[in-house]
């Protein structure tokens, strides 16, 4: 197989972890890199080996000599470097969150598919280990058809640390992690028809919203609960797994802290460990979203190669945006929100 070559832009806190993902991905390497930031460029070029090192991606674009771009910038730079991918007709994968608003998401898929490029959001909660496991114990029919559901991501970790453009934006938590965790919700229980939700901010040294409850509405006729907090402290930190409750016509489904999976049907109920592994380069407790980036990009690398679309994609992805979209504009008004109404 030829090996794609693919250029980073954002040498932040995050790359790092893209940067040691795609050394492991099979069929991909990345070439070239671009950080506005001198220091955060050699840095990372140092440590992974890279030569080709922009502080311009305009200049990178021009240059040219990729097969795809692997954006790990902050938001506000999404829409403009996709839109410069386009230009170039070059293949993009973009962070999570999509962009700052849904209008700006909507053009950007809209602009890939008039330019006939793939576009991949970088939604790597999906492909966490124990929620694989979960997706498969469904999909073996072991509880039934699913009629109820909970995701659950509370925690006290201090992410201001690692990431301090958190403590300031006007949107905290839906925006930065319910992201993720509405996500699994759909990719659990499917497509959402409407929602309602209640936030309130406990820390008082960050300017957004730490705290989310989010009643979900699917297609299939499901319930389920998106609850999140980063002002939650417990006797043993969880950070980062998120815990689901799945109830069942035939059975019902845990996985709960410590990444155990419990079934129980009318055969009884088995236990299995879930835990994600740790990657050479991984260190506790972020292993398990390490594996997942890992896992992500060897699925692009796959599906640029095979020429399929990728199960993120950017039209995929407009779906879960939604439902942050949703999530705010519920919390301001009290009202249910239906999500047709924003696709
Ligand atoms: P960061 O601020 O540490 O890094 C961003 C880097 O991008 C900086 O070095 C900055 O100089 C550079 N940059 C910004 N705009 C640029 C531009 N136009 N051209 C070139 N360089 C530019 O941020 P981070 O914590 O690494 O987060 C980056 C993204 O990753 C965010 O969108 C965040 O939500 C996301 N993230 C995702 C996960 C996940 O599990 N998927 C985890 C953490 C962060
Ligand atoms: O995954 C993320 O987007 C991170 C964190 C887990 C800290 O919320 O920002």
């Amino acid at each position: 197989m030829m090996e794609l070559r693919g250029a980073l832009i954002g040498c932040g806190f995050f790359a790092v972890n893209q940067m040691h993902g795609w050394r492991d991905v099979n069929g991909a390497s990345i070439v070239a890199i671009c950080d506005r930031d001198p220091e955060r460029l050699k840095l990372v070029g140092d440590q992974f080996g890279v030569d080709r090192r922009y502080t311009d991606a305009r200049q990178m674009f021009t240059n040219g000599g990729f097969d795809f771009v692997d954006i790990a910038t902050t938001v506000n730079s999404h829409r403009t470097l996709v839109e410069m991918a386009v230009a170039h007709k070059v293949p993009a994968i973009c962070q999570k969150p999509f962009a700052p608003t849904l209008a700006d998401a909507k053009a950007m898929v809209a602009a890939c598919e008039a330019a006939g490029i793939p576009l991949m959001i970088h939604e790597n909660f999906r492909w966490q280990t124990p929620i694989q496991a979960v997706r498969k114990a469904l999909d073996s029919g072991a509880i039934g058809a699913p009629f109820w559901g909970r995701f659950s991501f509370r925690s006290g970790y201090d992410v201001f640390s690692g990431q301090p453009y958190l403590a300031e934006g006007k949107r905290f938590i839906i925006e930065d992690l319910g992201i993720h965790t509405l996500d699994i919700a759909r990719y659990i229980l499917g497509d959402v028809t409407s929602l309602s939700a209640r936030t309130k901010r406990v820390n008082p040294k960050i300017r957004g919203e730490d705290v989310a409850t989010i009643l979900l509405d699917h297609n299939s006729g499901a319930t389920s609960i998106v609850d999140v907090s980063y002002a939650t402290r417990q006797s043993v930190e969880p950070f980062p797994e998120t815990l689901i409750e799945l109830d069942g016509t035939q059975g019902s489904l845990r996985l709960s802290q410590g990444y155990e999976l419990q079934v129980t049907n009318a055969e009884g109920a088995t236990n299995t460990d879930v835990a994600p592994i740790l990657l050479p380069w991984a260190s506790r407790p972020w292993h398990n979203i390490q594996e997942s980036v890992f896992a992500i990009q060897q699925h692009w690398a796959d599906c640029l190669g095979r020429q399929e679309e990728t199960c993120t994609s950017g039209a995929d992805n407009l779906k879960t945006f939604a439902l942050v979209e949703a999530a705010y504009e519920s919390a301001a008004s009290k009202a249910t929100v239906e999500i047709r109404t924003l696709l």
